[in-house]
């Protein structure tokens, strides 16, 4: 005897315009500790290139030594993953950027791996507006190697243990504005909206992004005289505005408010929409931006959303004049200069 069963069919995912659905943007399970705040970033970079409709075979991932440098093997599968030593990935990206413009490069690392072993590398490559979001996970804490104190930890925080941090904070993103980055953020790994709009805004940027973004350790850096912990950074996030961000495709398609909204846009025609929640930030003011986040956090509060925004800064592949092809494209007869040209250049030199 057959038996029939009336099961409704399971609905079809939905597609981006590539046909992509969000599974295709996914990597391996993550390994981290249940509630870390780095998978919830995860998780938005995953929405965002879904929605972005980014072509996952042209995405570059890097990163250092860390828990934050393990998560993009959690993301983007179809992309190509490259995990430096520590404190080494900008090097990485500033090579794999140059040999080849097409790569859509996402850089990911720790308030461990920039702000100490990697400063070096992290300063160069954001003054040489190299092509690249680099993410900073920061927790205030060196996660992977239980616990100890960061370069971005708070004067004054203190350890599980009760060990208090004696020594002042570097902040990220008042250095990346000071080294002329044109796209400086911070968020919140609790505030997915947030960070969505803002990785949105990145994927369409043509320079270097510097976002920095709280995000917890539950096993290390949650306890209540922690000033990284989900309620402390959740008390005292300030954000900025509410962010929109309007691919190029879609400009014409999409109303927007006039009035307090500005707009900011990118050379492809792509639009940030930034909408004040209040009065007198203004983010394309350098300087004011800057002051605005030293008095914040004198006052113990993270300023968050778009804290800096210049679009026109050339990219390093402009600034060297490099060819758009890549490189490991290119014909002899464009590599190798015949003997009459050869011979100019000698002239040249004499
Ligand atoms: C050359 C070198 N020095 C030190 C270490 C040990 N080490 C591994 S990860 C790490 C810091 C990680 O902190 P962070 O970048 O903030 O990442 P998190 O684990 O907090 O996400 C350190 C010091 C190492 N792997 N290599
Ligand atoms: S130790 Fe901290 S940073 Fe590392 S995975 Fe666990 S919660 Fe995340
Ligand atoms: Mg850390």
């Amino acid at each position: 005897m057959t038996t029939t069963t009336s099961a409704t069919p399971t609905p079809a995912a939905p597609t981006n315009k590539l046909g992509f659905t969000k599974q295709d943007y996914v990597g391996s399970k993550s390994t981290l500790c249940a509630g870390c705040g780095h998978d919830s970033i995860t998780a938005q970079i995953i929405n965002a290139a879904f929605e972005s409709s980014i072509e996952g075979h042209r995405v570059t991932k890097y990163s250092g030594i860390g828990c934050s440098s393990k998560t993009p093997a959690y993301f983007i599968n179809q992309g190509w993953g490259f995990n430096s030593v520590h404190g080494r990935m900008p090097s990485i990206a500033t090579g794999a950027s140059l040999a080849n413009r097409t790569l859509i490069n996402i850089g990911v690392s720790g308030d461990g791996d920039s702000m100490s072993i990697g400063m070096g590398q992290f300063v160069h490559a954001v003054r040489r507006n190299i092509p690249m979001i680099y993410i900073i996970e920061d927790n205030g804490v060196y996660g992977l190697t239980k616990g100890q104190f960061s370069a971005t930890a708070d004067k004054g925080s203190h350890l599980k243990t009760g060990a208090v941090n004696d020594f002042p904070s570097i902040d990220p993103c008042t250095l990346a504005i000071e080294l002329g980055c044109g796209f400086v953020a911070r968020s919140f790994s609790g505030n997915p909206k947030q960070l969505n709009a803002i990785l949105k805004a990145a994927f369409a940027y043509q320079g270097t992004v510097v976002l920095d973004v709280i995000s917890p350790c539950v096993t290390f850096n949650n306890h209540d005289a922690s000033t990284r912990s989900y309620k402390h950074v959740k008390d005292h996030d300030f954000p900025l505005h509410d962010l929109g961000f309007i691919q190029y495709s879609e400009v014409e398609e999409v109303d927007i408010p006039a009035g307090e909204t500005e707009i900011v846009t990118f050379p492809d025609g792509s639009k940030v929409a930034i909408k004040a929640l209040h009065e007198g930030y203004e983010p394309t003011d350098r300087f004011g931006a800057m002051k605005a986040i030293h008095e914040s956090m004198a006052k113990g509060e993270f300023l968050t959303g778009l804290l800096y925004i210049n679009p026109t800064q050339p990219p390093l592949p402009e600034v060297l004049n490099l060819v758009d092809e890549p490189l490991a494209t290119l014909g002899e007869d464009l590599l190798k200069p015949s003997p009459a040209e050869l011979d100019k250049i000698m002239q040249s030199l004499m």
